[in-house]
């Protein structure tokens, strides 16, 4: 923690000030402000920083690195902030400076270097590696533009670059002097000497990977730990100077585009894969930096490669850093010339690997022809790990030659990822129980037969120091008023909250909290979009990534049915609603960005109509992103996690919305079914098709969604409606959605778990009638919530896969 007082802040800041801007305070501008703020902050955070590195080294204690494509952090100086635990007293001495900490706050980009779960995830893990105490950094991308931000025109999604750099990172340091070199391309040479085969890489591009460190500030723990993102430059020696000097100037700047193309941009797919070359350079570029650089650090604070792999342990989120298992090896067998057999025990001990998704159009694989010539000697190594896995299954399972094939890494002309990353890794885990258990049974069974012992479950968690002691500070305080401050470091002792359940004193200020929060997000929604909301309806709220599975179409479904319903009877008795929805859809997903334009559409319609508009409205808000999320949450009533069963891995947003005291209408999926064993069916609204009865649906078939509409006027109704003229005079706008629903028999269930899903909301009527049974379930939820924050997950990682310590006893 800290130790300064305010006026040493007070001080340090103008001093820092008028050192950065070379003006006095009263001249600058509020971004002026909010720089000399953070550089400050990363000034104190910098000597933490160094002690941190020094401590680990001389502890030697394990270092653990989480490998991830996307770290989703969202701003960074309230988290950092709080963590040094100076948040109260910068915001008084600034105050005394006449400056508002919060409007400088806002002022900060939101780092949006990633597309939603599996991005979010890596930040929250970061946030609880460093306030556990546990020695665990990031590696990734520094992309220079993050995931584009989203503005809704004509009601359709327009996609706009994200230019979160323009001015500047204050977080980040480079640190030129630790560039690595990653290879492209060329050929590979065999050579044998001394009775051993040598391979010499040759006529490869040589990209220049530089660092760029940021430091991750543990919760008053004097711990900082580093995020290194990795940026692609181009090296001066590699341009071919006698071109450029002929004039050929095209030459060399293809060289620098084609070098710099690889950390540009995030590619703004979730759950969809293509095999997109740039993609497959971006994974290998930032893993091979990565190893190098790990490996480098190792020797170089004096440790013995042998024993590498109880010093270090690697993890893979998702398929993506899947090289790193073959740089790995490279790097051991070629570089450091230890031997196959014991450089593959040790990368196995140190690799270990989250899956994320069962949906199959996420599954990466890489064309043999495109691989090889990237990546040439990497392809050789994979060969050897896939002749050396099947010699052992075909001794394990002779003549089974479908379930070899399948399980091959290389086969039918592709390089398999997520059998590369199960092969090489110790650990693989799903993100919640049925998700780990549907890999198991399902997606990884002949996996999980061959290696029982690998699989195992981390429910994911996500960190309550940013998603409710930052957003929801008045929670925090009621929390620590009523059970004390044990929960900051001991999340689970939330539970203690679940004896003011019943309380009516502790009710009312539930409500009276809940009612500031919305008075701030229905002014924000005044202020950007120019829609005002009812401040005392039900804030019903479905923010996430748009997809089909998501079936935010299920949720714009039932508000048409509503719509027609109030036309029918205006005095149709009902819960008033505000209707928020959020999210950005790929690019490229075009049923999913005619989702977002039918919610627009409908939402015009509705909110204009005088007929209905007092009882219920619709709201899209713009650019779904982390800031906004710690407005939208905190703010909601009702949290809509209604993805079709089996299908969500986890699902994050159903936690955080609990923690800030919503109640949850659900399906039996991901997490969702983990919250319900927390919260007992008393506290959530269930609905839906079973788990079981999914999978037997897809299996055997038995579903015909145009029988249900043709034989239910009501459904029909509203299915029509999106192809008759009621939204959209243009009558193919949503035709789609319609083919989807109709003609391609409804994929997610949206129309059989129609009724259901009805019957689920008229019972979140009723209980929001019922005021005081209504702020009991938000307290249950929020006395629940504790065993969801990622401490628990982290802990559970440390103990359970990396073998790491964390630092701190009292956080044990
Ligand atoms: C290569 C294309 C691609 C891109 C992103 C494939 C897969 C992904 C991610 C794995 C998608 C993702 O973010 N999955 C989400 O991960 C969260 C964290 O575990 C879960 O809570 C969500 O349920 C899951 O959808």
């Amino acid at each position: 923690m800290l130790n300064i007082d305010k006026e040493t802040f007070k001080s340090d800041y103008i001093q820092k000030f008028i050192e950065i801007h070379g003006k006095d305070l009263e001249e600058g501008t509020d971004y002026n402000k909010y720089e000399a703020l953070a550089s400050l902050i990363r000034d104190y955070v910098a000597k933490m920083w160094i002690d941190t590195n020094k401590r680990y080294k001389e502890n030697k204690s394990k270092q653990v690195y989480y490998f991830s494509m996307e770290f989703l952090l969202g701003r960074l100086l309230g988290s950092n902030l709080l963590n040094l635990g100076i948040n109260d007293l910068c915001r008084e001495g600034l105050n005394e400076l006449g400056i508002d900490l919060t409007k400088l706050e806002y002022l900060e980009e939101d780092q949006g270097l990633g597309n939603g779960g599996l991005g979010r995830l890596a930040a929250c893990f970061l946030d609880s590696m460093a306030s556990l105490g546990i020695s665990g950094h990031g590696c990734g991308i520094r992309y220079k533009h993050g995931f584009f931000n989203q503005k809704i025109i004509n009601f359709s999604q327009v996609e706009v670059p994200d230019d979160w750099l323009k001015r500047g990172n204050l977080w980040e340091i480079k640190k030129s002097d630790k560039a690595r070199i990653v290879k492209f391309g060329g050929e590979v040479k065999v050579e044998y000497i001394d009775g051993n085969l040598k391979f010499h890489h040759v006529n490869y591009e040589k990209v220049q990977a530089v660092p760029y460190d940021m430091p991750i500030v543990g919760y008053k723990n004097n711990v900082v730990n580093t995020l290194r993102l990795w940026s692609a430059e181009p090296l001066s020696n590699e341009f071919d100077f006698s071109s450029f000097n002929r004039g050929d100037f095209k030459k060399a700047m293809e060289y620098k585009d084609s070098v710099e193309a690889i950390s540009q941009v995030l590619y703004p797919d979730d759950s969809f894969y293509e095999g997109k070359l740039l993609r497959l350079k971006q994974e290998y570029f930032f893993v091979s930096a990565g190893i190098q650089s790990i490996i480098h650090h190792f020797k170089s604070t004096g440790g013995n490669i042998k024993e590498l792999d109880e010093k270090i342990a690697i993890h893979m989120n998702d398929t993506h850093p899947t090289l790193a298992v073959p740089e790995l090896m490279r790097i051991l067998v070629d570089e450091e010339g230890i031997g196959w057999d014991n450089a593959w025990r040790m990368t196995n001990n140190i690799m270990s690997y989250t899956n994320h998704t069962i949906l199959a159009e996420a599954l990466e694989k890489w064309p043999v022809d495109m691989f090889k010539k990237l990546l040439p000697r990497i392809f050789m190594i994979i060969q050897e790990i896939d002749r050396r896995f099947c010699e052992g299954l075909r001794n394990k399972y002779p003549g089974q030659w479908d379930k070899i094939n399948k399980m091959q890494i290389i086969n039918g002309g592709f390089v398999k990822m997520a059998n590369l990353a199960i092969v090489g890794s110790h650990s693989v885990n799903g993100v919640a129980k049925l998700h780990t258990e549907i890999l198991k049974k399902q997606e990884m069974s002949d996996f999980y037969y061959c290696y029982p012992n690998k699989f195992n479950n981390k429910t994911n968690g996500i960190t309550h120091r940013r998603w409710l002691m930052i957003a929801n500070p008045q929670l925090t305080e009621l929390l620590k008023k009523t059970i004390g401050d044990s929960f900051i470091t001991h999340p689970t002792d939330m539970i203690n909250f679940q004896k003011f359940a019943k309380d009516s004193g502790v009710q009312e200020e539930l409500k009276r909290i809940k009612n500031r929060n919305k008075k701030k997000l229905a002014d924000y929604i005044y202020k950007v979009q120019g829609i005002r909301v009812d401040e005392e309806s039900m804030f019903d709220v479905q923010v996430k990534r748009l997809h089909a599975y998501k079936r935010q179409t299920l949720n714009c479904i039932r508000i048409m049915d509503l719509y027609n319903r109030l036309l029918d009877n205006p005095n149709l008795d009902i819960v008033p609603r505000t209707f928020i929805f959020a999210g950005k859809s790929a690019p490229g997903y075009y049923l999913a960005k005619d989702i977002i334009t039918l919610i627009n559409t409908v939402a015009n319609k509705i909110n204009n109509d005088n007929r209905v508009n007092k009882k219920i409205k619709v709201v899209f808000m713009e650019n779904y992103r982390v800031s906004l999320a710690e407005t939208i949450i905190p703010a909601a009533d009702l949290s809509e996690q209604i993805s079709t069963t089996t299908k969500e891995a986890s699902g994050t947003s159903n936690m955080k919305f609990m923690m800030n005291g919503a109640v949850t209408i659900a399906t039996l999926d991901g997490a969702n079914v983990e919250i319900r064993d927390e919260v007992g069916d008393d506290n959530i609204v269930i609905f839906g098709l079973t788990e079981r009865e999914v999978l037997n649906y897809y299996k055997n078939g038995g579903y015909n969604s145009q029988k249900l509409i043709n034989n239910d006027d009501r459904i029909k109704k509203i299915i029509n409606s999106l192809i008759d003229g009621t939204y959209s005079k243009d009558t193919n706008k949503f035709k789609s959605i319609y083919q989807n629903l109709v003609t391609y028999n409804d994929e997610f269930f949206v129309i059989k778990d129609f009724y259901s899903y009805l019957e689920a909301q008229k019972k979140v009527d009723d209980l929001y009638r019922n005021t005081s049974r209504w702020q009991e379930m938000c307290a249950v939820n929020i006395a629940h919530s504790g065993i969801f924050s990622s401490d628990r997950t982290i802990k559970e990682y440390a103990t359970g896969i990396w073998g790491s310590k964390c630092m701190y006893e009292n956080l044990q």
